[in-house]
């Protein structure tokens, strides 16, 4: 994998910012477009555009094709077993309130628990504390170790019979720690309940495999994938989607319309209410053959590398706190430098051309676990270089300098 190449199929990435090449290192936030995922788009619009599953013309068997031709992808991308399990949705914020909302109400009520960890963010969060205090359901929390990780004997510990569900990610968007999602689920099926596994941050970066990981929902969003925004995924096993109920109401996902009752389309239509995001998916499907041609695992290679790289080069910066586990799987580092704020440290690193995040990244209880109020993250995907890496480290030590 040549990322110095790889880096030439993304436009944006050939620039400068305030006079100095453009290090994009926010890729958890959201990843860059290559432009076969931009032409993809564009020759939806300009070849295939209509609604979906209606027109008898061609232009809507085109984009109908286009789209179901996506789902196909997905269910392949994540080994799904049917492409009846993957729903389209807005991001996986929108793919985790669906499960909450149209899961969640039929199977926890006051007494069962719902079990989660501090370092979900606030959207494998908020779903479940609102259930959570909706239904009288008992909200619970695997204990992290000082790094950060979950061990499994926490897991068994927290996990009972009285759970109905389990939610967790996969990979944190602020640790880079990557759980042992099948093994908690297994633990999970055990005591009867369901796994929820936050994919925002797994999918775009290793090889997934729902089956494999005997989950039962999984969420994820394209942006960060190298699709556009505003397109994402839930997957559900097919018996509990097919014992769900629709929460959004309206054109397409219905079989009957009448004045006093309707009934739904089959999976996976019945969960896709309106219009749906019929481009986005087309451009997920892209993002998804440009992901492919590299490979999922040389691309979970090359990150490893680059995390390590980084994690050896910022330990040699005097004052540089980092957190999580030292050796990383995920290419994420997350740091403060001194007493610096983190937004400064951004502001100066911008100054000199590195995007990277500060803030509380969506997930303020992990912040008071940390015992910080934010920090700054670089995180990196397939066309970052330790050149990349470099720039970093420099502007870290500017802004030393910077700040006195
Ligand atoms: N879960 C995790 C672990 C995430 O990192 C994010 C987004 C989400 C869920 C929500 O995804 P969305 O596409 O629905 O917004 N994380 C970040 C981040 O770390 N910086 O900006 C967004």
């Amino acid at each position: 994998m040549n990322s110095t190449l790889l880096k030439e199929q993304f436009p944006i990435l050939d620039q400068e910012i305030n006079g100095h090449r453009l290090v994009y290192l926010d890729n958890a936030a959201t990843s860059q477009k290559p432009r076969a995922v931009i032409e993809a788009v564009k020759r939806y619009y300009e070849w295939e555009n209509s609604n979906v599953h209606r027109g008898v013309h061609t232009l809507g068997s085109r984009a109908t094709d286009a789209y179901e031709g996506a789902r196909e992808k997905v269910a392949r991308f994540i080994g799904a077993a049917d492409t009846a399990e993957i729903i389209f949705t807005r991001g996986t914020t929108s793919a985790l309130n669906l499960v909450a909302s149209a899961y969640g109400p039929s199977a926890v009520s006051a007494g069962d628990e719902i079990v989660i960890t501090e370092m979900e963010h606030h959207s494998n969060l908020i779903p479940w504390q609102q259930l959570a205090i909706r239904t009288g359901a008992t909200l619970k929390y695997i204990p992290m170790q000082p790094d950060g990780h979950i061990e499994l004997a926490d897991a068994e510990k927290t996990i009972t019979p009285a759970t109905k569900i389990v939610a967790m990610n996969y990979v944190s968007n602020v640790l880079g720690v990557v759980n042992p999602v099948k093994e908690i689920a297994a633990i999970a099926h055990r005591n009867g309940a369901v796994m929820v596994v936050d994919g925002a941050q797994s999918t775009p970066h290793m090889k997934i495999n729902v089956q494999d990981l005997d989950c039962d929902f999984y969420a994820l969003s394209g942006h960060k994938m190298c699709a556009p925004t505003g397109i994402g995924v839930l997957y559900g096993k097919k018996a509990l989607l097919e014992a769900m109920e629709p929460i959004e109401f309206g054109g397409e996902m219905i079989n009957d319309v009448g004045l006093y009752e309707s009934t739904w389309k089959e999976l996976p239509w019945k969960f896709e209410g309106g219009t749906p995001i019929i481009a986005g998916a087309v451009g997920l499907g892209a993002a998804i053959d440009f992901l492919e041609s590299i490979g999922m695992d040389a691309i979970a290679a090359h990150e490893q590398q680059l995390a390590n790289y980084a994690m050896d080069r910022l330990a040699s910066i005097d004052g540089l706190t980092l957190y999580g586990p030292r050796n990383r799987k995920v290419g994420l580092v997350t740091f403060n430098l001194d007493d610096i704020h983190p937004h400064d440290v951004a502001t100066v690193l911008d100054s000199y051309g590195v995007a990277v995040r500060a803030g509380h990244h969506c997930c303020q209880p992990l912040m008071r676990w940390l015992k910080a109020s934010a920090t700054a993250r670089a995180s990196f995907y397939l066309y970052n270089t330790e050149e990349d890496i470099d720039r970093l480290v420099d502007g870290l030590i500017q802004t030393k300098e910077y700040f006195g």
